[in-house]
């Protein structure tokens, strides 16, 4: 087996908290190999760039001289390097376990890059109300490809949110399009870096080091304080086996040129939505 063994407790863990770290999933050649494809994606057609202006809903000044959150979606469709991270690697596997699924399909992937001494923040949100799915069994792994510490823009985690009745509005700016995609009505979630008793985790990381956590679980990220050095990561998104399509334009939709021809109810397959990972038994259970 490729990879980090997945524990009962580390499921237990996973449940109850809705974010867990696991260690050196993934070796530093690769690490090494993936910050290239990284290079590659970012210059590639899915790349935006934001700066502090995209959550005022202004549009990026790309001469203003201020370090970029820069983003890029659905590598795996456009590189082969993060093919492989997606499909033939430990990560599908990894999030299988945890999900207590016996597979794991490709939702989609979106590069994360603060640039040193990007001040823009990730607001509090939670993934799933962007994404046309429903169930339990659907996750992100954050892959790490520099070490991340406090200054660094760590992503915090509210401890059991996924378990919370609530439901958040996705964080795009208001007004049209957005005001018109699935779940925009939401209230917006509040900003718990702000709410003094709020129950974060948070976890310093090495390279290769990910953090799996449901769609369902509220995180947020501030500024990367530091001048020397990107905190780069990609999140690879599965669905396991009782997730859902759900139709209707959200926001993810936007990052498909072409809309599934799936039914609400149905599960995802087809070639938007490879099978990463599948076993026939539930390893832990
Ligand atoms: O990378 C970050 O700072 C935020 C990550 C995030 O929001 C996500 O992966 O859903």
């Amino acid at each position: 087996m490729i990879g980090p063994v997945i524990s009962p407790e580390m499921v237990e863990e996973y449940d109850r908290n809705g974010v867990i770290c696991v260690r050196n999933v993934i070796d530093m050649e690769r690490v090494e190999r993936l910050r290239e494809a990284v290079k590659r994606v970012l210059s590639g057609p899915t790349a935006m760039d934001a700066d502090a202006a995209v959550e005022e809903g202004r549009p990026v000044d790309p001469n203003s001289g201020i370090a970029k959150f820069r983003q890029a979606m659905n590598g795996w469709q456009q590189d082969e390097e993060y093919r492989a991270l997606l499909i033939d690697s430990a990560v599908p596997r990894v999030a299988a376990e945890l999900m207590r699924s016996t597979s794991a399909r490709v939702l989609y992937d979106q590069t994360l890059v603060k640039e040193p001494g990007s001040p823009v923040p990730v607001s509090w949100h939670h993934d799933q109300p962007f994404w046309p799915v429903s169930g339990d069994q659907v996750c992100s792994v954050w892959v790490a490809l520099d070490e991340v510490t406090p200054d660094s823009a760590p992503v915090h985690y509210a401890r059991g949110s996924h378990l919370w009745p609530e439901r958040y509005r996705p964080t795009v700016p208001s007004g049209q399009p957005f005001d018109s995609l699935m779940n925009c009505d939401l209230p917006t979630a509040p900003d718990l870096f702000q709410v003094p008793d709020a129950d974060l985790v948070t976890w310093d990381m090495m390279p290769g080091d990910v953090l799996v956590f449901t769609g369902k679980t509220l995180h947020g990220s501030g500024a990367n304080l530091r001048k020397d050095r990107p905190r780069r990561a990609i999140a690879a998104r599965y669905v396991g086996d009782d997730a859902r399509f759900i139709e209707g334009m959200h926001v993810l939709s936007l990052a498909f040129p072409e809309q599934p021809a799936l039914k609400t109810g149905e599960p995802l397959s087809g070639d938007l939505f490879p099978l990463a990972w599948q076993n026939e038994e539930l390893k832990v259970s």
